[in-house]
């Protein structure tokens, strides 16, 4: 009648749930047997990990809020190539659920193959939003494989992260593997490239390591099978004293490891996002695909 106010399923805000679903969809893609080792799983941690890692806390410039890198010139600084593959794969679930940002969907999907790879459960939340390529920060933010501690600890401090958590996050690379058309360097860090472990810091400390003689950019291998790989920049980890008490730490307690990178891993993601976009103040943790 007349006055009466009809009741409609708005459902403006998406819930825990509505990304649950999404986190869902994300997994339900990972496997493709002629993709690499099997999975996505590693190259979309790489992208949740650059889209994050431009972060300058002094500028408070740079992080995951703006998923930048969707734009020319950050799609094509030098250490984003390859990430193309990873954006590609996210634009079918994005088409599934349009209303979910870029940095969003890239930072869930990181703690999505954290999680269904065997790793810890990554503690997330949303609220990023989609900015403009203005909003992208310089190239030069990321790590270069090539250098040493003192250039690590530039890097990794800019963002606000210390010794320890350089560490911890590095244990990363027990995941995929490096491919010479994106990075120049070539091959995995682990025997189990798409399982989560601490396995980098087994590796790293317990096998002998020795230049690779190649044309290439210059990596380590191990002496015994000469099919792992360690960059320059994993190698210091084991030689810095500082960095090495850690690696050790890691190698010998593997849900130290977890814990550790689980933290790290959640700080990385959130780096950048002004706290009032939060849609909750403590961060989710998402259920695994097969809970
Ligand atoms: Zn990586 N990383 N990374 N990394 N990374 C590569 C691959 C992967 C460095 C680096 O130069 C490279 C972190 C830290 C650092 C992953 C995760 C994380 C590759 C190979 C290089 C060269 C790229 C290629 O050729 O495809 C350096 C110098 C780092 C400083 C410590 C952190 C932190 C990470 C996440 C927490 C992952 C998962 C890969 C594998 C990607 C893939 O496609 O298999």
């Amino acid at each position: 009648s007349a006055g009466q106010a009809v009741k409609v399923k708005t459902n403006l805000v998406p819930t825990k749930e509505d990304y649950q679903k999404v986190y869902n969809e994300i997994a339900s893609i990972l496997e493709d047997n002629d993709y690499d080792d099997g999975s996505y799983g590693p190259v979309l941690v790489r992208l949740a990990w650059h889209s994050s890692g431009t972060y300058d806390k002094d500028t408070k410039t740079g992080g995951s809020n703006y998923a930048t890198m969707r734009f020319e010139p950050e799609a094509l600084h030098g250490a984003n190539a390859g990430l193309q593959v990873a954006r590609g794969v996210l634009e079918k679930v994005k088409e599934k659920f349009p209303w979910i940002s870029y940095g969003d969907l890239w930072t869930l999907a990181g703690v999505c193959a954290i999680q269904e790879m065997g790793g810890p459960k990554i503690p997330w939340r949303p609220g990023r939003i989609d900015g403009f390529a203005k909003d992208a920060t310089p190239d030069g933010r990321l790590p270069d494989a090539s250098q040493g501690s003192d250039h690590l600890r530039n890097i990794f401090y800019r963002m606000g992260f210390n010794d320890q958590e350089i560490v911890a996050l590095a244990g990363a690379h027990a995941l995929g593997r490096c491919h010479p058309d994106r990075s120049g360097f070539e091959g995995p860090w682990t025997f189990s490239p798409i399982t989560f472990t601490n396995d980098f810091f087994n590796l790293l400390l317990n096998e002998k390591w020795v230049w690779r003689k190649w044309s290439g950019p210059k990596q380590l291998q191990d002496k015994k099978t000469g099919t792992l790989m360690m960059l320059p920049t994993d190698y210091v980890l084991a030689q810095d004293k500082s960095f090495k008490k850690y690696v050790k730490q890691y190698a010998e307690d593997q849900d130290l490891f977890f814990n550790d990178f689980s933290k790290t891993f959640s700080k990385l993601l959130e780096l950048g996002v002004p706290e009032n976009q939060w849609v909750t103040p403590e961060p989710w943790v998402l259920k695994n695909a097969d809970e």
